[in-house]
């Protein structure tokens, strides 16, 4: 792979809004992406791999938990700063991005919002540090885009519950060492679990023969019988919003990461197209090729700005789900068509791993899908604008 010369594009100076502190954060982290994570990305993407040995560098730059207060070993930042985190990370790979948004917002949320202190103090610090790496099961086999429909359950076993089903579609799950799952009890409402490896009937079989997300592991989360203990349990929210209460930190810092990875596709192009020449000519001279430069700046730039305002509501506590959706769903589409208006601007180097363009193309399409793929999430700002929910 070619070496590292990413250059961040900021057209409208939003460096200037951003903290003193934001911006350490964000360096340290784009330092980190081009020392740790790019010069063994492609190759680790190629083989089909999680990179591990890159787990304590995650934590280093507070990618676990960055919201999370110090006191439970997170970095106690804002939510700007975790926005920017995650963009940095995903410059580097969506894949990589992803192990941090699931450990942060999918498992050390949950355990911080609706955990006991006693579960926040077990399981917190170990996950701020990455020794324990957590994955969220929500999914199943026959409920994706309705997981309101799950199949997955517990029964009351008197000194502990009773799990069995099954979720797929798993990050992280073939190396977890907890699982936060989604079951019903046997009234049938939501309740989060945290079930540990080792746990008599818990099995985590890996997902092969991925196109997308090759960086990032994959798999199932297999319950046969398995004996939880009650102080496992979740005590403090229940019913589905409750899982989708962090489906909305994670799909936050989705909307940040998906700039990243479009600003690595803008920049590489840009470079490109200024070196490659072709009728005599560096083929940035030609006015089709500065249509898409032109066109993919433009686009970073209102996403930028879109994820930025959305950072400060949050930091106000006052950003809805649909205002998440909508960031969500625009900036992972303005990345995914980036991409391949990138991967074109390359011509035949385009589809090989010299350059990330690809990776990054094919990454897209996972992210496009999880955490409410495009059409959910369209319904979602359709139910918010008119009143009618129109998901069924
Ligand atoms: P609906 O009737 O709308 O809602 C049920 C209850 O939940 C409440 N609620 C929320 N609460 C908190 N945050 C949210 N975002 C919420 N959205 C809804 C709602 O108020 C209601 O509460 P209550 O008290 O009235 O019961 O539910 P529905 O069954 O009609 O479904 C709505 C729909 C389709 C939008 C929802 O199910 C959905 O978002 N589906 C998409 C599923 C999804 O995103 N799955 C992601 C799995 S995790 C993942 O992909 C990780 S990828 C790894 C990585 O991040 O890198
Ligand atoms: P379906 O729900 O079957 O959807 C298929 C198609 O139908 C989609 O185009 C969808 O938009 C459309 N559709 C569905 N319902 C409607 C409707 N009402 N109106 C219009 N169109 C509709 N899940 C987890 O719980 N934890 C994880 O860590 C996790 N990681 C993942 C990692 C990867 C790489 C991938 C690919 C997925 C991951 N997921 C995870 C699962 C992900 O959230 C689901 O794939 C996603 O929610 C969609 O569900 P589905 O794949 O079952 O698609």
């Amino acid at each position: 792979m070619k070496p590292d010369l990413f250059e961040a594009p900021d057209y409208y100076s939003l460096d200037d809004l951003f903290s003193e502190e934001h911006l350490l954060v964000r360096d340290a982290a784009r330092q980190w992406v081009k020392r740790d994570v790019s010069p063994i990305i492609e190759e680790y993407a190629q083989k089909a791999e999680f990179p591990k040995q890159i787990i304590k560098g995650l934590a280093e730059i507070g990618a676990f938990g960055p919201y999370i207060p110090e006191e439970y070993g997170g970095a106690g930042l804002d939510q700007i700063s975790y926005g920017l985190i995650m963009q940095e990370i995903e410059r580097g790979d969506s894949g990589v991005r992803s192990t941090a948004s699931v450990q942060s917002s999918l498992v050390m949320y949950p355990i911080f919002t609706y955990g006991t202190p006693e579960q926040r103090k077990k399981y917190l610090p170990k996950l701020a540090t990455g020794e324990w790496m957590g994955s969220f099961g929500l999914t199943e086999p026959d409920h994706g885009s309705n997981p309101g429909g799950m199949t997955t359950n517990f029964k009351d076993k008197g000194d502990h519950y009773l799990l069995n089903g099954a979720k797929l579609w798993i990050s992280n799950s073939p190396f977890c060492d907890i699982a936060v799952v989604w079951a019903k009890n046997e009234e049938g409402r939501i309740h989060g679990l945290v079930v540990e490896r080792g746990m008599e009937g818990f099995s985590t079989p890996e997902t092969h023969n991925k196109w997308s997300l090759r960086a990032s592991a994959t798999g199932e989360l297999i319950f046969d019988n398995v004996k939880v203990p009650k102080e496992n349990l979740l005590p403090g929210k229940n019913g589905l919003g409750a899982p989708l209460g962090c489906l909305d930190s994670a799909r936050y810092g989705i909307s940040w990461g998906a700039i990243g990875a479009a600003m690595d596709c803008y920049d590489t192009a840009l470079r490109y197209a200024k070196e490659r020449v072709q009728f005599g000519k560096p083929i940035a001279a030609f006015q089709l090729q500065q249509k898409k430069l032109a066109e993919m700046i433009t686009e970073i730039t209102k996403a930028q700005l879109l994820a930025f305002r959305l950072g400060q509501l949050k930091n106000e506590g006052k950003a809805t789900t649909a205002q998440i959706s909508m960031a969500k769903r625009n900036n992972v589409e303005m990345a995914i068509k980036i991409a391949r208006e990138a991967r074109q601007m390359l011509g035949g180097m385009g589809i090989t791993g010299e350059y990330s363009i690809m990776r990054h193309m094919m990454n897209l399409e996972s992210v496009i899908t999880y955490e409410g793929t495009h059409d959910i999430h369209l319904l979602i700002t359709g139910a918010d604008i008119t009143g009618i929910p129109a998901f069924q």
